[in-house]
């Protein structure tokens, strides 16, 4: 009896490990993450650079600063998100932001683009920015994201939005773009997290 129990725990402990296997598969299966930022560092999850870019370095009028921010989306104590204290506040035409390697990543698996975005409240904050998406051949394909707060919130981007891009087995990058048109207040801070591809 006491044998017939042991070999009983034991088949129920091998299926208990095959069923945790299938769930973690099926999850990173539905879901990619580009970048976290978790290590406070570069490169993103997949091996890709990031940094801030501006339209005029020499233009002092106007520009983006990235910085690691400990304001986590996911509620991490340790973990990190994106600062972009961005200024289009210029006499000069002026846009700047985000840029992030993808690494030639292939998309194929999944249909949703998706990030966390946070405004900050003592800077101010536009509500509405550009993102940018592009394979290979490097054609921006734009998307205005509109209804930002001072919470956290998940944006999800259907790729059908990303009308440009040709192939989705090989993605350069991604980027945020502020300028003087959809930015307003001109200056201010946005928080960007947890970058994914997801199936949905
Ligand atoms: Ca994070
Ligand atoms: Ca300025």
């Amino acid at each position: 009896m006491k044998k017939f129990n042991i070999g009983l725990t034991l088949a129920l402990v091998a299926l208990m490990v095959v069923g945790f296997g299938v769930a973690a598969y099926a999850a990173s299966a539905n879901e990619l993450v580009i970048a976290d930022f978790d290590t406070g560092d570069k490169p993103n999850n997949i091996g890709g650079d990031f940094g801030g870019w501006d339209k005029d370095p020499n233009d002092e009028s106007q520009g983006c600063q990235m910085s690691f921010d400990t304001d986590d989306s996911q509620g991490d104590a340790a973990g990190y998100s994106i600062r972009l204290d961005y200024d289009v506040d210029s006499p000069n035409p002026a846009y700047n932001g985000f840029w992030m390697k993808l690494n030639g990543e292939d998309a194929t698996p999944y249909n949703t683009l998706n990030f966390y975005v946070k405004g900050d409240a003592k800077a101010g904050y536009t509500k509405r920015f550009k993102i940018e998406l592009k394979d290979m051949t490097n054609k921006p394909s734009a998307y205005i994201v509109s209804g930002v707060t001072d919470q956290w919130q998940k944006i999800s981007i259907p790729f059908e939005k990303f009308r440009r891009i040709e192939n989705w087995n090989a993605l350069n990058e991604f980027v945020i773009v502020f300028d003087d048109i959809n930015s307003s207040p001109k200056t201010g801070s946005i928080l960007i997290d947890q970058v994914t591809f997801s199936k949905q």
